[in-house]
């Protein structure tokens, strides 16, 4: 039985937020928490020392957050992610919460570096990349506007894995955050749910003579909650990100054990805690990876039956669950939500099909983020009837509905009813999860306007003809706390000297810049923040990777997932075009450029770990070449990650958001760029599209194919062989590369790379050259007149605010979650 919430219950005297009491308590914690003596104590112990210091003033607005919601009944938001790419969270919780100068100070006192001790804070790396970050962006808006909201994932023992460089070659480590332990996390051994797989279905009938169905699974394990608390911008609010560990029912499995069946006991126990170990890594292509689909029900199964259990604790009854409750799905990795759902409500609450399927379809929403046809997951029938045989059940069910609905309403020939069905009859029957959570929620968004425009005419054109009202918009956002106020102080203090502190609290009135961007002296001072930060990127680069940049060269940074669409080979290939032209004439005025790369590809994408060669290929030859004279510079930074992306993106001069038209969602890391005071070259796809319109085209440089002209060339299957003959500086640096001048070891590494442009070049890498080439020579001529730069890359941070995650929550509370919202 559920004890009945007080809500005047005692609590203690909240923590003071003083230098002092800081002090005394980091000494407190290190002492009694951590058991370490301070004249012993090592940096992670002075570490954990003050993450616990930190943590109780969390914990005092965490509790107040959590009062407030249960008194006041209001409606919460869960956001479902596979994903949360969170990074580091001491500077963000002291920075939301005010605390950084007097911990600072505090440690000061003790003689411990501060910033020493943030380096020291893994990161949680557990994401991919954009939607893994986006997720953690929305968690901290969330908190900042108020909304009372919960994250639900994976406590994946080990993120995404490490990357090293092995002569130029992408190798992958294992990555292992939780080894010094977590002081952020609250295990919640009783909020432990049982989660079955296997096993069959039990029809039984009912004395009034009605049919239900138990599902009787034949394996079971236990998903145990770990809480992490997400602090919002002045404490405003603490969500809670919880994420589920997966555990054998028996931790030791005694019985089977003292039966003496040790291995079968110990192997059953791995098999359960097998399902979080590892982060799978997106962009390979999901072959029939039966562990992934275990994960992605583990966490989906856990976070309803928490959610629903919450539900009846406060209101006793399920009739009002879409009143109170909005679940959004963070792509389609937690669309079996949908059956589980409708299994919870119809199985083991006795609703009605028909009231179940609308409490579903008002609950949920689902938010779409590629359109690449590999990334569309499907399931094999077959592995989902034997996996979770009910829902297989239930899907069908639901979509005999659908079917019938778009045929008898809608007149769906046999062309429509095929595409809209959430089985796929080609070959292998499958389960397609953009049917199932399209059907199963009342709204599907895209990520930007381009992007969800191409969701109606591509992958969901029939099912947005059956309803037409689902399928909205909401461009990306990412968190100004985060990526412009905690990871560029130097200008966001300029910027407060400048316009005054409002645009703190309303990132929008960054626009009170555009003002100043032509004023000399705010010029200066703007380029003299960009080339402290540039000094501090340059030392980075000349530890790790013992090369010597100039922090007077144009920083022309590309940092992303490594991935064809993605392109960057034709970066590189640029970069070599370059190279030759600098070689050949030694006496033209050449801007002098370092160009950065930093990306992870997917273990088994060949094509995007032989870039990675590539680039680092090139880097040698280009960076040993005395005739270059350092005019140009090439380095891939190893090991992209949340904190590297913190250092390099307030030193970037320039921002390369180059992928083929139509194949880019939205991109986030473009808008960190331009927020920071950098000049994007990026083509009209995803999000770039609606930069443009906030910037203006004086302030952007746009080149190449529209995805429009991009989808005529695909479907007229031209030739590229004549576009790369009409071009000689593209077929003087494919044939060097090709050749083998950047691989002397191996002349024909490059060969089968080089060929796909000739053959094919479905990135439109050969098609787009000339266009990048002509715009990075306009970039040079801004460049050169620096009172034209400055004036650019002030009027793109100006204008970014409408990019803050806050804009992009405050669309999903009104349009999709219907929930209130603070206004600034
Ligand atoms: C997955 C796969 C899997 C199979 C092979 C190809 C491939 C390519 C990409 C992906 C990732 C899909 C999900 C994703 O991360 N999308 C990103 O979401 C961001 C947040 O909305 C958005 O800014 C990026 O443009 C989008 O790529």
């Amino acid at each position: 039985m559920q004890k009945p919430i007080v809500y005047d219950a005692p609590r203690p005297e909240p923590r003071a937020l003083t230098a002092e009491a800081l002090q005394s308590e980091i000494i407190e914690k290190l002492t009694y928490s951590v058991g370490k003596d301070p004249i012993v104590a090592r940096p992670h112990d002075w570490l954990k020392a003050t993450i616990l210091a930190v943590r109780d003033r969390v914990i005092d607005q965490w509790m107040e957050s959590s009062r407030q919601t249960w008194r006041t009944s209001h409606k919460r938001v869960y956001y479902l992610s596979l994903e949360f790419l969170i990074g580091r969270l001491m500077r963000d919780a002291m920075s939301n919460i005010g605390l950084m100068e007097p911990v600072q100070q505090a440690l000061k006192n003790l003689k411990v570096d501060l910033g020493d001790l943030i380096s020291l804070e893994p990161d949680a790396a557990l994401g991919n990349g954009g939607l893994g970050r986006l997720a953690a962006c929305f968690l901290e808006s969330m908190s900042s506007i108020g909304i009372p909201a919960y994250g639900y994932g994976i406590r994946y023992a080990h993120g995404l894995f490490r990357q090293e460089m092995s002569e130029g070659w992408q190798v992958e480590l294992p990555e292992d955050w939780l080894a010094h332990g977590n002081p952020w996390e609250f295990e919640r051994r009783e909020s432990a749910y049982e989660i079955g797989f296997g096993g069959h279905v039990e029809p039984i009938t009912e004395p009034d003579g009605s049919l239900r169905h138990e599902w009787r699974p034949s394996e079971h394990l236990l998903a145990v909650a770990f809480d992490t608390p997400i602090v919002g911008w002045r404490g405003a609010r603490v969500n809670t990100l919880r994420l589920w560990s997966a555990q054998p029912i028996d931790p030791i499995l005694l019985d089977r054990f003292n039966s003496g069946d040790h291995i079968g006991a110990l192997e059953e126990s791995a098999k359960a805690e097998a399902i979080t170990r590892v982060l799978y890594p997106a962009d390979s292509t999901p072959a029939g990876q039966a562990l992934r689909l275990r994960q992605e029900f583990f966490f989906s199964s856990a976070s309803l039956q928490d959610i629903v259990r919450r539900h009846l604790q406060q209101y006793g009854d399920l009739g009002s669950l879409a009143d109170k409750v909005a679940i959004q799905l963070n792509d389609t990795h937690p669309a079996i939500s949908v059956a589980e759902l409708m299994r919870i409500l119809m199985d083991q609450h006795g609703l009605k099909w028909a009231q179940a399927w609308t409490l579903t379809r008002g609950v949920f929403g689902y938010t779409n983020h590629t359109l690449l046809p590999e990334a569309l997951e499907s399931w094999p029938v077959a592995l989902l009837e034997r996996l979770l045989p009910r829902h297989m059940q239930i899907i069908y069910s639901i979509n005999a509905e659908v079917l019938t609905e778009a045929r008898e309403r809608a007149g769906f020939n046999d062309r429509q009813i095929a595409s809209i069905s959430l089985i796929d009859e080609h070959g292998t029957r499958r389960v397609r999860m953009g049917q199932l959570a399209f059907v199963g929620s009342h709204s599907i968004n895209g990520v930007s306007a381009l992007h969800t425009e191409l969701m109606k005419q591509t992958v969901f054109s029939d099912l947005h003809r059956l309803y037409p009202e689902r399928i909205n918009n909401k461009t990306n956002g990412v968190t100004p706390r985060r990526w412009l106020m905690q990871c560029n102080p130097r200008l966001t203090k300029l910027i407060t000297e400048r316009i005054g502190p409002d645009f703190l609290d309303d990132i929008e009135k960054l626009t009170a810049l555009d003002a100043h961007a032509d004023d000399p002296i705010f010029q200066q001072q703007f380029a003299a923040v960009k080339r402290a930060n540039k000094e501090a990127l340059a030392l980075l680069i000349k530890q790790r990777m013992n090369v010597v940049v100039s922090p007077d060269a144009m920083f022309d940074v590309q940092i992303k997932r490594i991935h064809e669409y993605k392109r960057q080979l034709l970066n590189i290939i640029e970069a070599v075009a370059l190279y030759s032209a600098i070689r050949a004439h030694p006496e033209k005025a050449w801007v002098p450029r370092v160009k950065v790369f930093a990306g992870k590809a997917a273990p088994g994408y060949w094509n995007a770990k032989l870039i990675i060669k590539l680039i680092n290929d090139v880097a040698r030859v280009i960076n040993g070449d005395p005739a270059v004279r350092g005019l140009l510079k090439v380095v891939f930074l190893p090991n992209y990650n949340v904190s590297l992306a913190e250092t390099i993106i307030p030193a970037a001069d320039l921002s390369e958001q180059i992928s083929t038209a139509g194949m880019e969602a939205s991109g986030t890391g473009n808008m960190k760029f331009a927020l920071n005071g950098a000049l994007t070259i990026g083509t009209l796809d995803g999000a770039n599209v609606e930069m443009l319109e906030q910037v203006g085209d004086k302030n952007m440089v746009i080149f190449g194919l529209t995805a429009q002209q991009v989808a005529d060339k695909r479907g007229r299957s031209e030739v590229p062989r004549s576009v790369i003959d009409n071009s000689p500086t593209l077929k003087d640096a494919l044939e060097s590369i090709a050749s083998g001048v950047f691989s002397p070891d191996d002349p024909n590494r490059y060969r089968d790379l080089v060929g796909g442009l000739y053959d094919h070049d479905w990135f439109m890498v050969a098609r787009d050259f000339d266009a990048y080439a002509a715009a990075q020579r306009k970039v040079d001529a801004i460049w050169s007149d620096p009172r034209r730069w400055w004036a650019m890359a002030i009027r793109n941070t100006a204008h970014m605010g409408w990019f803050s995650s806050d804009r992009t929550i405050r669309q999903y509370a009104e349009d999709i979650w219907n929930v209130p919202v603070a206004r600034t």
